[in-house]
């Protein structure tokens, strides 16, 4: 990779540029209010930066934003990184606790709230020692200015600060599946590689593109798709402020026909299995599909393909890498399994005395190099010496790479156990589940038998209820014995409605470890 020069800040990279280089009509955003080009978005995002200046934020400073997806948020994050301070990027869905707990670990001097979600914070602003100051986006909330009026009233800031390609832009806050969230740091120059290496490395994004993301731009893979990816080349990202259902993302196929769709797995099996899909003419633009969070079921994935033409690309990043790293790559896709890194990326396995795997088809730990990692996680030495090692960002996912120099899943490093002495990767028994027609989803973890040695026990969604559900599971049973090494077959079968899952769609195996009998 070329080093970026020294002096970089990457509101100039991501907006003001397109101005420069004969972009300001391309039409950038298409949100809830409608339409918005690269002029007026770098007229927003110019009066955001002298709206911070004006409310006393200097560089350095944070402002937290519980924000929906929208051209409003564009502005007050592009401010604030023009402006020099830092925005903290909150997830829309987390409770009150979990609000007052990042607030207070982010010391944020504002906050600039939606009016939908002001309910959520209005009991902990008097108890923040920091806040000095709220502001609304979207309505009014009792005697704080809102959004419109401040930046309608602001003045148009041209100049950004002089940030380092090093400096602190902005923070996400990784959930984590127990705990609390951590804060992570990013760099100005985090979001030019992300956009750089898979952006336009693996995307191949054009300015004509038109990119729909499922995930929101508080999650780090909506950050890159919904966002940085789009801007980096002047090409339109399309915002969706609600829910992210099947219906709204069918809907919005059809309305904004999107070249580039970002989804996850789930999303993608609920589409599938939609019976409105079968009829629903989607995008027919569609170029790209890309995929991650969870590992993509290969059924999945075909499905997909035979139904739009083009593949899934089913790749594996972090919030603490910012982006993806390793990926199933245009012409060189494998279903059911992660691919190969991302050019500018090193993945390398590691057993448990942290030596290197050279051997194909052994698993190991799997450890990330790129120059979009995090330095650490905010005010959490412990945490951040264990992930952060060196060059390298332990994920604490484990792999095995095949001949063909591939990754293959085989589940969180916390999540494997051995039963009678043998490994089992739930994630294997997981897929081997969904490959049968009856189940949408499954989630396997360890428990004890009467003799106190584990075995695998699967929690199951299925597509559509079943009459005798004892026959079914032995049905199940069977399915993943005839396929899979004996050992590994379920000796526990539950129905559920539903897995439990974090906000980013990780299914939190702990949960089910910690039931009796569902
Ligand atoms: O979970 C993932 O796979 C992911 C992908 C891209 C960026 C961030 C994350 C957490």
């Amino acid at each position: 990779c070329e080093p970026l020069p020294r002096h970089f800040n990457a509101a100039d990279h991501f907006i003001d540029r397109h101005l420069k280089e004969g972009r300001a009509g391309h039409l950038a955003i298409i949100d809830r209010d409608g339409e918005m080009n690269y002029a007026r978005l770098a007229e927003r995002v110019a009066r955001a930066a002298s709206m911070y200046r004006a409310l006393g934020l200097r560089q350095e400073d944070r402002v937290a934003l519980a924000m929906s997806d929208s051209a409003d948020y564009l502005a007050c994050f592009w401010g604030a990184l023009k402006a020099g301070v830092v925005p903290v990027c909150l997830n829309t869905l987390l409770t009150p606790n979990q609000y007052h707990y990042i607030l207070g670990d982010c010391r944020a001097q504002v906050l600039i709230v939606e009016q939908s979600l002001y309910a959520q914070f209005a009991e902990l602003i008097p108890a923040l020692p920091n806040l000095e100051k709220v502001i609304v986006v979207n309505g009014r909330e009792a005697n704080h200015d809102t959004l419109a009026e401040r930046l309608d009233s602001a003045s148009l800031e041209s100049r950004s600060v002089a940030t380092t390609c090093d400096d602190i832009a902005f923070w996400l806050y990784s959930s984590g599946s127990t705990g609390n969230p951590k804060g992570v740091p990013h760099r100005h120059a985090s979001l030019y590689w992300t956009a750089e290496l898979y952006g336009k490395g693996v995307l191949g994004i054009q300015p004509h593109d038109r990119i729909f993301s499922i995930a929101k731009l508080f999650f780090a893979y909506g950050l890159g798709n919904g966002m940085t990816f789009p801007l980096s080349v002047g090409a339109t990202a399309i915002l969706y402020d609600g829910r992210p259902t099947p219906a709204a993302a069918l809907d919005i196929m059809e309305r904004h026909q999107p070249t580039i769709f970002c989804g996850v797995p789930t999303l993608y099996a609920a589409l599938l299995a939609d019976p409105e899909l079968a009829q629903h003419p989607g995008s027919k633009a569609l170029r790209r599909s890309i995929s991650a969070g969870e590992a993509l079921p290969k059924e999945t994935g075909e499905r997909w393909e035979k139904r739009f033409g083009s593949p899934i690309l089913d790749g594996v990043g972090s919030t603490e890498m910012l982006h993806i790293y390793l990926t199933n790559q245009p012409g060189d896709v494998q279903y059911g399994c992660s691919g190969r890194p991302v050019p500018g990326y090193q993945v390398k396995l590691v057993d448990e005395n942290g030596d290197d795997i050279e051997a194909a088809n052994e698993i190991g730990e799997m450890l990330v190099k790129g120059p979009s990692a995090a330095g650490g996680y905010w005010n959490q030495r412990d945490k951040s010496l264990r992930t952060f090692v060196g060059e390298w960002t332990c994920t604490g996912d484990k792999y095995y790479r095949d001949e063909q120099g591939r990754y293959h899943y085989c589940g969180r490093s916390d999540d494997m156990f051995k039963s009678g002495g043998n490994w089992v990767s739930p994630f294997e028994v997981e897929s081997t589940l969904m490959q049968h027609e009856g189940v949408m989803e499954a989630a396997v973890v360890a428990r004890s038998d009467d003799t106190e040695n584990l075995k695998p026990a699967a929690y199951v969604v299925l597509k559509a209820a079943v009459a005798d559900e004892e026959a079914f599971s032995r049905e199940l049973q069977d399915f993943v014995r005839s396929r899979i090494e004996l050992w590994k077959y379920p000796r526990w079968v539950y129905f559920v409605d539903e897995l439990p899952k974090t906000a980013t769609g990780k299914i939190q195996r702990f949960k089910l470890r910690a039931r009796e009998q569902v």
